[in-house]
This record gives C-alpha cells, sequence and structure tokens, in this order.
C-alpha cells in the first residue's frame, strides 16, 4: 500500500473489485492516492470578474426581473473549475446582487450566514433581526444564520454589492432550512444604530452574554475601518505577506465576526510587491481602493477598483500594488482553524 501509488490489477483482482462493487463496497487501495494527497488538489482556479462587465451584466438583468420576483436578484459568481455548483470556493458562494432604486428584497430566513460587502451606491439598506442599516460602499454586513432580513433600496442609484454565504458548508452537513417572513419587509422594531453604538464602542452593555455565534455588530462601515489602517500606517510596518492586513472580529472575544466566515481588510501601500504567501483558506478578493496585479501560480490577475477575484487553498500568492489599494478579503480560515486543517506558509 502506497500514498502516492495505486497496486496493478490483475483479473483476479478485477473479479474480486467486481464483487465488492456489487455489495456497495469498494477497495481504499485503488483510491488512497486520490483521497489523501500530499498537499491540496483542488478543483477551485485563479479567476477575475471585471467588474464593469458585471455590471453591465447585472443592470441587463435589471430589465428582465424584479428584485421581488427573483427574490434575490444576483448573479453568482461561479468558478470555473467548480462550474454548476454555485460555488466561488470549495466551501464558500459569492454572488453580485443588485437592488434598484425603489425595489424591496423580500424577508426571509436561512441557516446559512451571509456577508454583505458593498460594491457600488450609496444608502440601500438591509434590516436584520429588526434593525435597519443603511449600506454605503466598502461597508461590511453580516446576516447571522437564522435571522429574518430584507433589503431595500430608497435611494436614488442601483445599488450593487457582493453577497458571501457558506451555502457550500451548510449543504456539506446537510442542514439547510430556509422560510419566507410572509410580509414584503419586517417592522422596524430596533432603533437605527443601535447595535453599533451598544457594542462598537469599546464599550459593552452591563451584564451583556453572547447571543449566537456572530458579531453582535451586523454593520462594520468602511469610513472606521480605513482611518484605523491610515493611523496605523504612520509607523510604516508592513507584514511582508500581507500589507497591513486586519481582521473583523467579535467584540466580545476577538473571534471573527462570523462563525463560518473569516472577513479581513488590507492596504497594500504603492510600490509595494509581497512576499509569496500560501494558505489553506481559498480567498475571495473585493478590490475597494487602487490598481494593482496578484499572481497566483501562472496565472497573472490584474485588478482595479470593483473587480474582485479568487485565490483557490494553496496557490503560491504575490500581491503588487501600483497604487495605494486597498483589498476585502473573505474566507472559511476560521473553520479550518477550529477543526485543525489550517496551514499557511510565508516565502518561496
Ligand atoms: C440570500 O438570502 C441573499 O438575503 C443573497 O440577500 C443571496 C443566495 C442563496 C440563498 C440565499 C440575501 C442568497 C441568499
Amino acid at each position: 500500500m502506497s500514498l502516492t501509488e495505486k497496486p496493478a490489477t490483475s483479473p483476479e483482482r478485477d473479479a474480486y473489485y467486481k464483487k465488492l462493487d456489487e455489495r456497495s463496497m469498494s477497495a481504499l487501495w485503488n483510491v488512497l492516492s486520490d483521497i489523501i494527497t500530499p498537499t491540496p488538489r483542488s478543483g477551485c482556479q485563479p479567476f477575475k470578474w471585471d467588474y464593469d462587465e458585471a455590471r453591465e451584466l447585472l443592470m441587463e438583468s435589471g430589465g428582465l426581473i424584479t428584485a421581488k420576483e427573483a427574490e434575490r436578484r444576483v448573479l453568482i459568481l461561479e468558478n470555473p473549475g467548480l462550474r454548476g455548483q454555485s460555488r466561488i470556493t470549495t466551501s464558500l458562494y459569492a454572488g453580485l446582487q443588485l437592488v434598484l432604486p425603489g425595489e424591496v428584497a423580500p424577508a426571509h430566513r436561512h441557516s446559512q450566514s451571509a456577508l454583505r460587502f458593498v460594491v457600488d451606491g450609496d444608502g440601500a439598506y438591509t434590516n436584520v433581526a429588526g434593525e435597519r442599516t443603511l449600506m454605503h460602499e466598502g461597508d461590511f454586513v453580516i446576516t447571522p444564520p437564522w435571522a429574518w432580513h430584507d433589503h431595500g433600496n430608497e435611494s436614488d442609484r442601483p445599488m450593487v454589492w457582493l453577497d458571501g454565504l457558506d451555502i457550500p458548508m451548510a449543504s456539506f452537513f446537510d442542514a439547510s432550512f430556509a422560510e419566507g417572513y410572509g410580509a414584503e419587509s419586517q417592522p422596524e422594531s430596533i432603533p437605527r444604530g443601535d447595535s453599533l453604538a451598544r457594542y462598537g464602542s469599546n464599550l459593552m452593555p452591563f451584564g451583556y452574554e453572547q447571543q449566537g455565534l456572530a458579531s453582535p455588530i451586523f454593520n462594520y462601515p468602511y469610513d472606521r475601518t480605513r482611518e484605523a489602517l491610515e493611523q496605523m500606517r504612520l509607523r510604516n510596518e508592513w507584514d511582508p505577506c500581507h500589507g497591513l492586513k486586519m481582521r473583523y472580529v467579535n467584540p466580545l472575544n476577538g473571534d471573527d465576526a462570523m462563525p463560518t466566515i473569516s472577513t479581513a481588510m488590507q492596504l497594500l501601500p504603492k510600490g509595494l510587491v509581497t512576499d509569496v504567501y500560501r494558505a489553506t483558506d481559498a480567498t475571495v478578493f473585493s478590490v475597494v481602493e487602487g490598481h494593482g496585479r496578484t499572481t497566483v501560480g501562472d496565472t497573472v490577475i490584474e485588478w482595479k477598483p470593483k473587480d474582485l477575484f479568487v485565490v483557490p487553498s494553496w496557490a503560491p500568492v504575490v500581491h503588487q500594488a501600483h497604487d495605494d489599494a486597498v483589498l476585502f478579503g473573505f474566507s472559511d480560515r476560521g473553520v479550518q482553524q477550529k477543526l485543525g486543517f489550517w496551514r499557511e506558509h510565508r516565502g518561496g
């Protein structure tokens, strides 16, 4: 038995395998090297979605179907190596959602967690568990599992955001539940801004105990994130692989803001070329500011603001910033760490 080679076949062995097959069994020694690989062997491929192209197609969908009829008017970003599986990486789903002025995306809930990362537009809202928040470019917004949520756009501009969901994880565990609210939108039972004031002011309500696994802050506004990065750059200390990279955390315990999806924002200063980096968490990037080039193995990705790209597990990555650049990223890092799978490697 070997981890890299399969045993030879013979007529006797083949006859034996046929008997196994008829009883829904099979021989490990014929598949071992395929299922226990020395390094990750992902079907996920590096890929970039040009935002201008995606926006044009999204706007076309706006003339074909309403947000209400679609339930969610979303173009799924399908990894080219995983077509037809509604996934951008092996474990994560991503899509671009359009809400036109005056539209509503009806209230529903599901076991899958969602993140919204605002790509284009200003001032549409999402209601999550009774609290409404207005969304601006660069904001990171959380919909925890099983929370009622509906969206709407009362601004005068189309709004586009990136949805990231743990759909493939829920499917893997056969743990998907969903239901409609029965009305277009839920009542606004909590004043706007409540969560950020209560949990995002370096304070915590006296005696507050964690409810659920997601952060009690559900909108991490971009202006605060950007300000933190800008202040930090003054020390001129850059991680050779990441520039300045900050995780979004749950202020109660420092865990990732979401239990199944790890999120981060990174600043890459003009001219920086990062050291080679690889990690087992395939990562989705959304370009917030700046232009640059990311090489993923042999693939070269040139990016500009609002473009989206994906880096597979264990692929060697180098980022290069042509001007000051800000990247939002999400992955399953936290899940892998909790389960003992996560690995990284710095340098060539
Ligand atoms: C969903 O509920 C939203 O609430 C977006 O905006 C995308 C993809 C699959 C299943 C549910 C949303 C979704 C989704």
